[in-house]
């Protein structure tokens, strides 16, 4: 069976578009999805995408993306600044994880330019609002077709 790309979200992602447009835009997560899952269709990849306000349940999912997916697109949340579980989590990994973020944490308070996800990703695309997930969507499926 065909691997999945797996798509996670961190907490309070769910409240998308509900609040602080001006950082977030006004795309909800169900935006968000519609839009990866076009792209996956049009490039021919399987897509798993879910989100979870616990830690424990995207390491779950990071280490069943480990063992059963071709590659993970992960936006952390506020987790990104903070846990060192989710990074000892992707440093367990061999497949690709791509960092995104709608908003570029580098331009925002102190305590969010520390990311233990960055520090363990592949890559990280940030920035760009629900495009950060297509680029990052794109930046898979060209490392995935590549065979080393
Ligand atoms: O820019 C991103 O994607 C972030 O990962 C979003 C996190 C933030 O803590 C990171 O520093 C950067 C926050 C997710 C919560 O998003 C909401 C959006 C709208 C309304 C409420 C929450």
């Amino acid at each position: 069976m065909e691997k999945a790309i797996f798509v996670l979200n961190g907490p309070n992602l769910n409240l998308l578009g509900t609040r602080e447009p001006e950082i977030y835009g006004t795309d909800t997560l169900a935006d968000v999805e519609a839009a990866c899952t076009a792209l996956a269709t049009s490039l021919g990849m399987k897509l798993v995408f879910r989100q979870s306000n616990s830690e424990g349940q995207l390491i779950d999912w990071l280490q069943e993306a480990r063992d059963h997916g071709a590659g993970v697109l992960l936006n952390a949340g506020a987790l990104t600044h903070t846990s060192l579980a989710i990074y000892d989590a992707i440093k367990a990994m061999t497949i690709p994880v791509i960092e995104v973020h709608l908003s570029n944490p580098l331009r925002r308070e102190a305590f969010r330019h520390h990311s233990y996800v960055g520090m363990a990703a592949t890559g990280t695309i940030a920035g760009f609002g629900l495009h950060s997930y297509v680029l990052g969507l794109e930046a898979l499926a060209k490392k995935l077709s590549v065979k080393s």
